[in-house]
């Protein structure tokens, strides 16, 4: 018996989509349709169609500014840390990108160099390209899109723009999660709030491969006050690895 999982979702300009098949050991082979166009046997019927829209009515979509979190967490409303202010966008042609508004992220920036091995080195602290924090700390990421229009980020601190725009804020039960989509036209802002509770380095980065890849991103190396040492087997140039250096019998 196969079911299809379908995980559409549709933009203006773009359409992100995909499907698996899910079976069931000692499944009724005669219970399934014919292939359908894109090769898919299945008895389910889809909620939604290959472009996102619904296939019958009383379809309900999800409201992407409703998900309270769970457990619920209450909103830190008092001044954050740091904040960094980030003009993201085209950089110098149609097909560069750039995060900070400042660089744009090398495609294999730290391939040889990690970051994560190099914390100390100039480029941990290239400040247009690494958000660099300590544990425990509260920090404010706003995410300007560049465009001109009405809603450009004026503001020294999100204390003030709150004081300024309460109602463009929840300070309810804030939505906890790890990306959010832009409106598709004109200038906006969102803000991102967080506390650093887990130490690490990680990749914030524009929503696919394209953008990813010429330049639309930066690193976040939180709370390095809490990195542990490096074991030694693991350190650079130990025998299990070695920067710069292809090792063909990887395991
Ligand atoms: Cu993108």
């Amino acid at each position: 018996m196969d079911y299809s999982i379908r995980v559409p979702d549709g933009g203006y300009s773009q359409m992100i989509a995909a499907f698996g098949i899910l079976p069931y050991k000692n499944g009724d082979p005669d219970a399934r349709r014919p292939p359908d166009r894109f090769g898919v046997t299945t008895i389910s019927q889809p909620y939604f169609d290959y472009n996102a829209w619904p296939t019958r009515d009383g379809i309900v979509f999800l409201n992407k500014l409703d998900l309270p979190p769970w457990p619920p967490k209450v909103a830190f409303t008092g001044d954050g840390d740091a904040m960094h202010v980030l003009y993201l966008g085209k950089a110098n042609s149609t097909w560069e990108f750039t995060l900070s508004g400042k660089k744009k992220y090398p495609s294999d920036r730290s391939a040889y160099h990690p970051l994560l091995y190099n914390v100390n080195s100039p480029e941990a602290h290239d400040e247009d390209l690494v958000i660099c924090t300590q544990n425990g700390t509260w920090q404010d990421i706003v995410l300007q899109r560049l465009s001109s229009g009405q809603d450009i980020w004026n503001y020294t601190s999100v204390t003030e723009a709150i004081a300024d725009h309460l109602e463009y804020f929840n300070l309810a039960n804030p939505l906890y999660r790890d990306t959010f989509l832009t409106g598709f036209t004109g200038a906006m802002w969102v803000v991102l709030r967080y506390q650093v509770t887990c130490p690490g380095a990680w990749l914030l980065h524009c929503h696919y491969e394209m953008h990813l890849d010429n330049g639309m991103a930066m690193v976040i190396l939180d709370g390095v006050d809490k990195w542990p040492e490096v074991p030694e087997e693991y350190a650079l140039g130990s025998q299990e690895f070695v920067a710069g250096v292809a090792v063909d019998d990887y395991h």
